[in-house]
């Protein structure tokens, strides 16, 4: 076996099936700790997953482990409580609170896998390294012939940071439940657990309030350049967020701000200030700043409840992101105490707070968090208020911004992002004056004005997601781009057999 796995590590012209040779290099993030050993362990028909009795949650990773494999194996694996001494996938929790509430330990033998975790997010990590480890067939829609060997050994594996995600911009151009359903299936692959979802912006309202219908009825109805737009019902909502729950993910609502309100303020022109600005148009260009709430009027505060009200009960996450970006248009008395009662407001949900990173120019409540996007001096200013940071700088994390100067969707306002860029840097040191005790976690967000079908998203998405993905989870010490580029060329007969329409790179050698 080790020869054949020599030879075909030395000859790249080999045709896909042997590239996908069974073995332990290829992970995105990378492991803590992983020790490989020569032997061989496949999958076929005659696997059992076991997990204790009585044990709904292992239940549902097992059952979920069952349905990822069953298109290209062609059979769903037998679930059973009985342990077996070979031929098994077992899940189970230990008493080791060392693999931390997300980590997990895999044995592989001759005999069979085993994942423990200390909790059962861990479980469903563990299961992601699975799919990983298997040929990249296994990801692919239809009936394949296998087989489905994986290397043997053991890795013990946990993330470096608490919260690691991605924001999608579902108000600049919308995105359906299925489209947003491919994105989150996406995240949790690469052990990613929050999805931001930017839910209104000044070109449409993307979430149905009943208290205030017209918020779906008019102000969901466009989109930059002047599309249809679109909004989820509620039931909508609550499903995309249980589906995401299923997959170890919190959902982060985020309602942006004073600013980026004008779909709420076209639906609604009581809350603006001005005479003259009470009847706002829909809007469908790409400009900031030009729209603010009326924060000096009582009614905007009962709004801004309602909604935080409807959010709450739709939201068992524990946070609202409260946006506070850009308000250009709102003078800075009145940005302040504005910022400070819809923090009250927030807290009376029981939610805790996240802002953009101007937040930080109120008064934050305890745990709140500042999203770094720009401004390092607000983003210290949070740090000294005892708010954690969240890392999502322009410049690196981005995914709206161009890879180059050819690229044809995105911006480049920050910066171009090629896929080295994206990967190398370390969120505990980018910025002097924020360290590593200070941040909660990386997201990326993908800002949507020049992204309209799901292959844009996957084009921006990938490959800089799974670079994310690593930075949020592997220890920095043990990541450095010329030896993720392999790995991450690697992952392109993943993409490939995932169907990803990843952006091709020349800095990576894909295979395909
Ligand atoms: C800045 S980043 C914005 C968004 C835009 C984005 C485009 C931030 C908090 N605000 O409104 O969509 O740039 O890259």
């Amino acid at each position: 076996m080790l020869a054949i796995l020599g030879i075909v590590a030395c000859n790249n012209d080999k045709p896909a099936t042997e590239a996908t040779a069974p073995t332990f290099d290829n992970l995105i993030p990378k492991p803590v700790m992983v020790k490989a050993d020569a032997g061989l362990f496949s999958l076929s028909d005659s696997t059992v997953i076991t997990i204790a009795p009585g044990n709904p949650e292992l239940l549902k990773i097992a059952n979920y482990m069952a349905d990822v494999f069953k298109p290209a194996m062609g059979f769903a694996l037998q679930i059973d409580s009985v342990t077996r001494a070979s031929n098994s996938i077992a899940l189970g929790l230990v008493n080791d609170s060392s693999l931390t509430g997300e980590g997990y330990e895999i044995k592989i033998s001759a005999n069979g896998v085993v994942i423990n975790a200390y909790k059962p997010a861990g479980i469903f990590y563990g299961v992601q390294t699975i799919r990983q480890l298997l040929p990249a067939a296994i990801g692919k829609n239809s009936l394949q012939p296998g087989p489905w060997p994986i290397a043997t050994g053991t890795i013990r594996d946990y993330p470096e940071y608490a919260m690691r995600g991605s924001m999608l911009d579902v108000a600049r151009h919308f995105f359906g439940t299925d489209d947003v359903k491919r994105y989150i299936n996406f995240l949790a692959y690469y052990k990613m657990n929050t999805l931001h979802l930017h839910l209104s912006d000044d070109q449409g309202w993307r979430i149905e309030i009943k208290k205030w219908p017209r918020l779906t009825e008019y102000g969901s109805t466009s989109q930059v350049g002047g599309g249809k737009g679109g909004f989820y019902t509620q039931e909508q909502y609550k499903d995309l967020v249980q589906y995401a729950a299923d997959r170890f993910i919190t959902v982060i609502p985020e309602i942006d701000m004073p600013g980026h309100t004008n779909a709420a303020l076209a639906s609604y022109p009581e809350l603006n200030c001005n005479e003259k600005d009470k009847n706002p148009k829909l809007y469908s260009g790409i400009e900031v700043g030009f729209s603010t709430f009326c924060t000096k009027n009582e009614k905007v505060y009962q709004f801004i409840n309602d909604v935080l009200t409807e959010l709450t009960a739709l939201t068992p996450g524990p946070y609202l992101h409260i946006g506070g970006d850009e308000s250009h248009a709102t003078k800075k008395e009145d940005y302040i105490p504005f910022v400070n009662r819809v923090q009250t407001l927030a807290k009376k949900q029981g939610k805790l707070v996240i802002g953009w990173d101007e937040i930080a120019l109120s008064t934050l409540q305890p745990n709140s968090i500042a999203q770094y996007w720009a401004d390092s001096a607000n983003s210290k200013n949070a740090v000294k208020q005892g708010a954690k940071i969240l890392m999502s700088p322009a410049n690196r994390a981005y995914m709206d911004m161009q890879y180059d100067s050819t690229s044809k969707l995105g911006l480049h306002w920050a910066a171009y992002i090629e896929v080295d860029e994206a990967y190398n840097w370390n969120p505990a040191t980018l910025v002097s004056g924020i360290e590593r005790k200070d941040i909660i976690g990386v997201e990326a967000p993908l800002w949507t004005e020049t992204i309209v079908t799901m292959n844009d998203i996957e084009y921006m998405a990938f490959p800089r997601l799974p670079g994310y993905a690593e930075i949020g989870w592997s220890p920095a010490t043990g990541r450095n781009w010329d030896e993720y580029k392999v790995r991450l060329g690697n992952h392109a007969a993943q993409m490939k057999a995932m169907d990803i329409d990843y952006y091709p790179s020349k800095l990576v050698n894909w295979k395909e």
